[in-house]
């Protein structure tokens, strides 16, 4: 995940250097919030598990376990008017949008930790009306993208958001989340190359977590760099430390600066690893078909772990401050609360007792969305 002499990484990397990055420019409130909003993905992801074990959920968990920094730094740069478009591996991301306003801000553009706990609880309070129990889900009203089954599938539906958003005078935009795996999707070339000829303002996020469910990245590309492909649509490539959320922030801010200005979309690669299973069906079968090395070397960077190694250097996390909540590099079983700070806990409790509260929808809801209504 370092740079590698003589590649396409080392030059990108050496053509970063000099220019001021933009998280340079963060503060220190700035810098303890996307620390904090890291907790709060792992906890979701953590919390989940144990929910499932305990027997109080049921349904496939997909975990962004050790992806963390990907969703919080590709978010925080973002206005509360631009649009995303999560999948699978990305749950979190639908309560970490726009909650820069405020956890509790109820006017802010992203779904509620409510809402999303209902969601993945099956309850009528969820956006999805019990339909599934993960990300297939969508906003209008919060701008979000309804994730699709076909991966790649959003990257389209981005551009045309993006279109019509243009020609309604906005200067939105529109971030979509990918598997390295999805690269493979003739919709995937077709979408970009249709944006790029555009000037369309949608960057495309490669979570390169180096496995597509059971297939190695080697039998997924003939290339290295995913970020590579970017050239076939002469748009930038990016490729960001996905472990380091400080990276992910500046390479998405570029790519946002970028779109925005009016010169169109960019590919944003994120270096990272899978910690477990494709969903937690696969995880026994995922310690077969990948190497214990290769998966200790994977999570060996946590990005807990290298937020607050960052925090320390740069003085904004001091003495009891600077061990407290030692959550990175433990699973479910073996995190508790007392390694996440008490407010990330009760933020889940608030979300996950309105989930039990819920009621399930009524029956007869069945065939509704099914056929267009008159209403
Ligand atoms: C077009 C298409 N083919 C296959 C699938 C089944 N499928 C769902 S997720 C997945 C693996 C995706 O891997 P990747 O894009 O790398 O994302 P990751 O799960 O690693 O985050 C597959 C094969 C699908 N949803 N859509
Ligand atoms: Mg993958």
């Amino acid at each position: 995940m370092s740079a590698k002499s003589g590649s396409a990484t080392a030059e990108r990397a050496e053509q970063g250097q000099g220019s001021r990055r933009p998280s340079e420019s963060l503060t220190r409130d700035e810098c303890l919030e996307l620390f904090k909003q890291l907790y709060l993905a792992r906890y979701f992801d953590i919390r989940l598990i144990k929910e499932k074990k305990r027997g109080r959920l049921r349904g496939t968990l997909y975990s962004s376990h050790n992806q963390e920094a990907i969703l919080v730094g590709s978010l925080f740069g973002l206005l509360s008017t631009d649009w995303i478009s999560p999948i699978h591996r990305d749950m979190p991301a639908f309560f970490l949008k726009d909650i820069r306003q405020g956890w509790d801000n109820d006017s802010r553009l992203g779904m509620t930790i409510e809402e999303v706990c209902c969601q993945v609880w099956g309850k009528e309070g969820s956006p999805g009306r019990a339909r599934d129990n993960w990300s297939h889900i969508g906003s209008k009203a919060n701008k979000i993208i309804h994730s699709t089954s076909m991966l790649a599938g959003t990257i389209p539906a981005a551009a045309g958001v993006a279109y019509a958003d243009r020609m309604q005078g906005g200067n939105c935009v529109v971030l979509t989340y990918n598997g390295e795996g999805s690269t493979a999707q003739g919709i995937f070339h077709e979408a970009i190359n249709y944006a790029a000829v555009h000037k369309l303002p949608v960057i495309t996020i490669i979570e390169n977590n180096h496995w597509a469910y059971g297939t190695p990245t080697e039998l997924e590309s003939p290339v290295e760099d995913f970020a590579d492909r970017a050239k076939g649509y002469g748009i930038p490539g990016l490729i960001a430390d996905g472990q380091d959320v400080f990276d992910v922030y500046d390479k998405v801010m570029e790519a946002v600066e970028h779109a925005r200005s009016g010169k169109g979309p960019a590919i944003v690669e994120c270096k990272t690893f899978r910690a477990y299973g494709h969903g937690d069906h696969d995880d026994d079968r995922a310690m077969k078909y990948r190497p214990a090395e290769e998966v200790e070397k994977g999570r060996s960077r946590d990005p807990i772990a290298v937020c607050r190694q960052r925090l320390i250097e740069l003085g904004y996390l001091t003495g009891e401050e600077a061990t407290s909540f030692m959550a990175e590099g433990k699973s479910a079983t073996e995190a508790t609360n007392e390694d996440f700070p008490p407010e990330v806990v009760a933020y889940l409790n608030k979300g996950i007792e309105a989930a039990i509260a819920s009621p399930l929808p009524a029956a007869e809801e069945g065939a509704m969305w099914v056929f267009k209504e008159n209403n």
